[in-house]
């Protein structure tokens, strides 16, 4: 499944008018029209951006490396869902299976009030627009269980009672037709509250499950969304006119990296270096496997260290002869931060 950042990939979800096209076009940087028109992405959107990473830069800088290659995360922008949207109202059906290929759901609910933007339903609750996207989704799930033979009543009936998949406890054949359907409320989710910067009238988070309470993150949308066209500088400058730690874009990555429990680890030298993600508790030889497939199945051992460790004491070569540099058979498990140097049978 989830193995690499390369193939990461998060769907936004949202009612029409919540922010998603303006969320959409500052994480990707792409110019996707972001108009005050409900159904104004009808095709998919997919952007893809680099993840922000300082360990690899440092990395980069002290192997002096031209060829640097960072994690990737994708971006789908999933247009307007709206009640009666798995039975194919406002954009229909289609758009639907978009969001099937996705590892984790993004809803971006509105939380800022405008007369000039409108709202499908009138009224700035995010709540209840969560509550309406994401009964589509488990319409959508009830759906497709309901034609498919072989067991998931249980499933079919927690759906019925509103119950979406994420929140279950399955058993393994449970978790295998849940995977081989691909059912929408199965995925990992995450939560943005588009807010108004300074006027944020929602500070409680009781409406969500505890559980789910870590995975909200407040942003002002359209403020982020002006960062796309300010170099550098005049960011800092708008940035520090503002009393309020104000979320950035890393902070959405940095979500649905914690979400999806992942970490990073390195592989590099004068030539390339890497950024790599794997699911948190994989072992190095699965680490391996998402460097090259090969290096998995040959693998014989791995020398690893911390990456900024390494960098410390001057180089691969001195923490080495410093003893820094452990070696471990295919059981270890990899920690975030890692840099990793794998011996295989070539
Ligand atoms: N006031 C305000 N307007 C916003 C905010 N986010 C988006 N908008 C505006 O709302 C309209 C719809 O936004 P858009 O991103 O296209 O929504 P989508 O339908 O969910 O893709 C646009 O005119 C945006 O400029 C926000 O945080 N505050
Ligand atoms: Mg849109």
């Amino acid at each position: 499944m989830l193995k690499k950042s390369h193939s990461l990939s998060v769907g936004i979800v949202g009612l029409p008018n919540s922010g998603k096209s303006t969320l959409f076009n500052s994480l990707t940087q792409n110019s996707i029209p972001a108009e005050n028109f409900p159904f104004c992405t009808i095709d998919k959107n997919v952007g893809v951006v680099e993840i922000p990473d300082e360990r690899l830069k440092n990395l980069a800088n002290f192997y002096d490396t031209k060829k640097v290659v960072p994690g990737a995360i994708k971006f789908v922008d999933i247009a307007g869902l709206v009640k009666g949207a798995s039975k194919g109202e406002g954009l229909g059906n289609q758009f639907l299976a978009h969001i099937r290929e996705v590892d984790v759901i993004l809803y971006v609910l509105r939380a800022f009030e405008s007369e000039n933007i409108s709202h499908v339903y009138n009224r700035v609750n995010p709540y209840e627009d969560f509550e309406v996207v994401q009964s589509e989704l488990i319409f959508k799930d009830i759906e497709v269980l309901e034609k498919h033979e072989g067991g998931g009543e249980r499933i079919l009936e927690l759906l019925n009672q509103g119950i979406p998949i994420v929140e279950m406890e399955l058993s393994e054949k449970e978790e295998e037709i849940v995977k081989d359907l691909a059912l929408l409320t199965a995925k990992k989710r995450i939560f943005l509250l588009n807010i108004r910067q300074g006027v944020d009238g929602f500070p409680q988070k009781d409406w969500l499950k505890k559980e789910d309470r870590d995975f909200l993150i407040k942003v002002d949308v359209k403020m982020i969304g002006d960062f796309v066209n300010m170099d550098e500088d005049e960011k800092k400058e708008f940035l520090s006119l503002l009393d309020k730690d104000v979320l950035l874009i890393e902070d959405v990555i940095d979500l649905a990296y914690k979400r999806l429990d992942l970490i990073t680890f390195y592989t590099g030298n004068e030539k390339e270096c890497n950024a790599w993600s794997i699911v948190q508790g994989s072992n190095v030889k699965e680490a391996a496997g998402v460097i090259h497939n090969d290096l998995s199945e040959k693998f014989i051992t791995a020398d690893v260290i911390n990456v900024e460790e390494m960098i410390d004491v001057g180089g691969w070569v001195k923490a080495k002869e410093k003893g820094l540099v452990k070696n471990y058979s295919k059981d270890y498990i990899v920690k975030d931060g890692d840099y990793v140097s794998v011996l295989a049978n070539a």
